[in-house]
């Protein structure tokens, strides 16, 4: 099943809970691609929720941009429980190094890595807490089924400070995130 949309083709719905110019403005503040109110079976929890075919799409963003799976030189295994927590919950990486982040689903619910700075990730979980149901796929997320494995092949060309996060509503509240160290190239 392929989850990939985009915000020009995509219809907002009207969502009568939700005053719409806030709704609009979190989407242009996150520059996401996103679908709103589809049907339940679609949504996010979806075990068949997988990355879309076709080439990635390769974005700059302020924490790396997206590359080829043949292009990681280092896999870091980041295991997910339902105790609401990553393992590592930190990652120490060198600007320009590709890994491979490997999220291993332990649990018995659905979990997600997402990655970016910390001001997009709390608004993108805020996001999460008004639309349960919204669907979002991206190079720098993955969404993994209980006892299941997704990949994030991820260039951190960008030093700083970055982290990671499942949005999932109440897992992210529960503490599920962790952190990225990118230290600048000498
Ligand atoms: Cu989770």
């Amino acid at each position: 099943m392929k989850h990939r949309h985009s915000i020009a083709t995509t219809a907002v719905h009207p969502d009568p809970a939700a005053p719409t110019a806030r709704r609009l403005a979190l989407l242009a503040l996150l520059g996401l691609p996103i679908a709103l109110a589809l049907p339940r079976a679609r949504a996010h929890g979806d075990q068949h929720h997988g990355k879309a075919a076709g080439p990635v799409i390769k974005e700059q963003k302020p924490w790396g941009i997206a590359a080829e799976p043949r292009e990681a030189k280092r896999t870091v295994e980041i295991r997910m429980t339902d105790d609401m927590r990553f393992n590592p919950s930190h990652l120490e990486v060198r600007e320009g190094e590709t890994l491979r982040l490997r999220a291993v689903n332990r649990g018995k619910v659905m979990h997600e890595i997402v990655i970016g700075t910390r001001e997009e990730l709390e608004t993108h979980a805020e996001l999460m807490r008004q639309h349960p149901n919204m669907e979002h796929d991206e190079p720098y997320m993955a969404h993994v089924a209980p006892g299941q494995r997704g990949d994030i092949v991820w260039t951190f060309n960008r030093p700083g400070e970055f982290e990671f996060a499942c949005l999932i509503p109440g897992h992210f509240e529960a503490g599920m995130r962790g952190t990225i160290r990118v230290t600048a190239r000498k």
